[in-house]
């Protein structure tokens, strides 16, 4: 008699796995307990006739308790498995996915990538520097006089003291200057930062590619042959480029380079103001003050150096009318120029970044 009991309690435990059944393992579980020749149910309830009556009672109420119970568990899960099957007969196979959105490279670092990408060819390496400066790294190494306006506080963004947030990123130039020999050649991107409106041609936050060369015997034939090679790699092999002169406290001489206007094609448009040429940056000879800062002799070593604004590369080249588009963050702009990442990840080599040092935020002690 006890047997039977526990064979019940046995059965009781395999309710718990009606819920989980799928349609043939319901099949299964169905023929298995409650089948009419040798469910172990009905094994059980064959046994009844030979008890004693108050046993066959007692065993018996028990054994079709359980195998209501069991009938109503078998029943719900039919019904709930029959309900997930219409769903999926009736949901839509043919309708379009959700349009997977990856994100992507943003115009600017897209830019920034392709004209190091240019300069990596012609021998250039890609560096990295801290974007809070000393004034030392930032103005003085540089030739700039202590009353230069740029040192006012009007004009630069101090964090306090004489650290200041990079104004461009010449302080890398320097820093390579202090610690490897020439040859140099290496090309800088990074963020800059000056006290400048936020309107359509100008943002407080920009982004800025120098190139700086090093070497004995470089001249100015380096520079116009290295800077209109990239004119015509960025645009087109065909693009006339010109150099004006110019000023800058840390190259002497000085120069301007304008490319042909992108728009016009040089006949004069609205774009260039009618002059038929774009100035994209400036450039000259490092002065020689700057070597001997840095403690190279100025007799031995000459070089090059130039500065250019990505954001307008970018501009000139997609007719992108307001700087600000470029932060606004808006998906709807930023997305028509996205390109995947993944030539990134695989491609791009990762800058060099100066090595590690305590003075990153110290002049030299002289
Ligand atoms: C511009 C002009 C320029 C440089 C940047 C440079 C850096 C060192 C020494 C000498 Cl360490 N020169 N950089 C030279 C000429 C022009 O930028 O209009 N940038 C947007």
């Amino acid at each position: 008699m006890s047997d039977l009991l526990a064979a019940l309690n046995a059965l009781r435990e395999r309710l718990k796995e009606i819920p989980q059944a799928d349609e043939r393992r319901l099949q299964e579980l169905k023929t298995e307990l409650l089948g009419r020749k040798s469910g172990a149910l009905t094994e059980i309830l064959k046994a009844l006739p030979s008890l004693d009556p108050d046993t066959r009672k007692r065993v018996g109420g028990a054994a079709n308790a359980l195998k209501h119970e069991l009938e109503a568990a078998i029943a719900a899960r039919e019904l709930e498995l029959k309900r997930g099957a219409t769903a999926l007969a009736d949901a839509d196979l043919t309708m379009p996915a959700r349009r997977q959105w990856r994100g992507g490279l943003h115009l600017v670092t897209q830019v920034v990538d392709e004209i190091c990408d240019i300069f990596k060819e012609l021998g250039f390496t890609r560096v990295v520097g801290p974007e809070a400066e000393t004034e030392y790294y930032n103005f003085y190494a540089l030739n700039f006089p202590k009353d230069h306006p740029a040192l006012d506080a009007q004009d630069s963004f101090y964090l306090g003291g004489d650290v200041v947030l990079r104004t461009h990123t010449s302080p890398v130039q320097i820093r390579t200057l202090e610690a490897y020999p020439p040859p140099i050649r290496i090309v800088v991107p990074g963020r800059c930062y000056r006290r400048d409106p936020f309107d359509a041609s100008h943002s407080p936050v920009f982004e800025q590619i120098e190139g700086f060369a090093v070497d004995e015997g470089i001249t100015f034939v380096d520079l116009k042959a290295t800077l209109a090679t990239f004119a015509r790699r960025i645009f087109s092999p065909t693009t006339k480029v010109r150099f004006r002169p110019s000023y800058f406290p840390f190259t002497e001489p000085s120069a301007e380079m304008d490319v042909q206007c992108q728009i016009c094609g040089g006949s004069g448009c609205a774009a260039c103001k009618q002059t038929g040429w774009m100035e994209i940056l400036g450039s000259g000879m490092v002065h020689p003050a700057v070597l001997e800062n840095s403690k190279l002799d100025s007799d031995k070593y000459t070089g090059f150096a130039w500065g250019m604004g990505p954001e307008r590369i970018a501009m000139l080249r997609y007719g992108i009318p307001d700087i600000r588009l470029f932060f606004d963050s808006d998906v709807r702009f930023l997305e028509q120029f996205a390109r995947s990442t993944e030539h990134r990840a695989e491609g791009a080599a990762p800058s060099s970044v100066l090595p590690p040092s305590s003075s990153v935020l110290r002049a030299p002690s002289q």
